[in-house]
């Protein structure tokens, strides 16, 4: 059944930080309506697609999306007008066509994106479908063990953490909503053992802790402190997930850990500091442990730990095929962060997870540390089937709004669910 495109609109919002992003809403011919919001990035990759802000000083500092919203409306808008929003992959291309730029710098990346999303939407509801079934056919039946980020350093927070991100990872849970309570609960006695030692319990962009510690491993030991106190086992249970972002902090070919003046690493040096925490923490996981063009380190770093960890690249890979080839035949990581507004579509954002399936990779679906309270991200992930999510930590609609949703699901699907990796 064709489900033609009547009108799409997009509306400059604000997103979890109060900084202006789009809402674009498609409506068919049959009056129904799909609407989708655009998240933002703060450790942005440097070859992500281009998120167009109006650089108009005048309104929030530039950072006003009204050109974007213009292009939706007025570009986009009449080209798609009239066309079957369940031709997903023909609509995105035809973006792309009418973008021009291997980057998405004429229309912007956020412009595209939301209308991509927003047509899926629209086009699950004519279908009769929720989203997930809808993206990922009949067998989308798996909920994903989340990776939450529960102390925030880096750009997402005025923490003393070089590291940008220390996540729970509850492994030993059997169902979604097991994980949930298991996360939760960690949070909760981490928030306590905070306050006993005196330490600031006031969270970051993604809801984390964001407290002054005296190194990277106290923010290690304090996750496995709060996981006994729990009561749950630390590496069974609940174990740990890094996500350096370590484009971050380095500088002038160097690895410089300033905040918590451990001094200036080489690549090699910090493949040993990533080696000595996971022998002695219960990490699984370790994203961008080196900067987005250091492909010799990165090829190092998943010789040295990679049968042990997952290595992931986030700023590395940018989402973009391109790049992930390139890591699957230089065996650069053994995963991929995946962010649909890292690369800009629905459609580019299924190949680039295509990839990692043929290669037998990980992949992981990751929301941005700029959010709303869309969940689009819960759904896609079941839809994908990677068994990995990673959406921000146990407070914070914008982050809770993922979990719910995925809570939602698990009971949708009732028995034939299942979960994790
Ligand atoms: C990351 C993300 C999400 P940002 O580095 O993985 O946690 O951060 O959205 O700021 O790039
Ligand atoms: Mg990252």
């Amino acid at each position: 059944m064709s489900s033609p495109i009547s009108q799409i609109r997009a509306l400059e919002i604000l997103d979890s930080r109060g900084t202006p992003t789009l809402r674009v809403s498609v409506q068919l011919q049959n009056g129904i309506v799909g609407t989708a919001s655009v998240p933002s990035g703060a450790s942005t990759g440097e070859h992500e697609a281009v998120e167009l802000r109006d650089g108009d000083r005048a309104r929030y500092g530039g950072k006003g999306v009204r050109r974007a919203v213009t292009n939706v409306n007025e570009r986009i808008g009449p080209v798609l007008m009239g066309r079957d929003a369940s031709q997903q992959a023909e609509l995105d291309r035809l973006m792309l066509e009418l973008d021009g730029t291997p980057n998405k710098s004429t229309l912007g990346a956020n412009a595209i994106l939301g209308v991509s999303q927003a047509l899926a939407r629209a086009a699950a509801t004519a279908a009769g479908l929720p989203l997930y079934a809808y993206l990922g056919g009949t067998g989308a039946r798996r909920l994903p063990l989340p990776q939450m980020n529960v102390i925030n350093g880096g750009k997402h927070a005025d923490s003393s953490l070089d590291l940008q991100e220390f996540m729970l990872v509850p492994r030993g849970a059997t169902t979604f909503a097991e994980a949930l309570r298991f996360g939760a609960e960690t949070f909760q006695a981490l928030k306590s053992l905070l306050h006993q030692r005196g330490l600031s319990t006031a969270v970051g962009d993604e809801g984390g802790f964001a407290p002054q510690l005296q190194s990277n491993e106290q923010a290690c030991e304090l996750i496995v402190g709060a996981i006994q106190s729990a009561g749950l086992r630390a590496g069974e249970d609940v174990a740990i997930a890094i996500d350096a972002a370590a484009s971050s902090f380095f500088e002038q070919g160097k690895y410089r850990l300033i905040r918590s003046q451990q001094g200036d690493q080489s690549a090699a040096q910090m493949i040993e500091l990533y080696r000595a925490w996971s022998q002695r923490y219960p990490i699984v996981s370790l994203e961008d442990g080196l900067a987005e063009n250091d492909w010799q380190g990165f090829q190092a770093l998943t010789a040295a730990l990679g049968a042990e960890l997952q290595i992931v690249g986030d700023d590395l890979l940018v989402t973009n095929p391109v790049y992930i080839r390139r890591a699957i035949e230089e065996h650069s990581c053994n995963a991929v962060l995946i962010k649909l507004n890292q690369i800009g579509s629905v459609t580019e954002t299924m190949d680039a997870i295509a990839l990692c399936r043929q290669a037998g990779w990980g992949f992981i679906i990751s929301h941005r540390s700029g959010e709303t309270e869309d969940s689009f991200i819960a759904d896609f992930a079941v839809a994908m089937g990677g068994g990995q999510i990673k959406t921000g930590s146990l407070c914070r609609s914008e982050r809770i709004a993922k979990y719910n949703r995925l809570l939602e699901i698990e009971q949708e699907l009732g028995r034939a669910a299942l979960f994790g990796i």
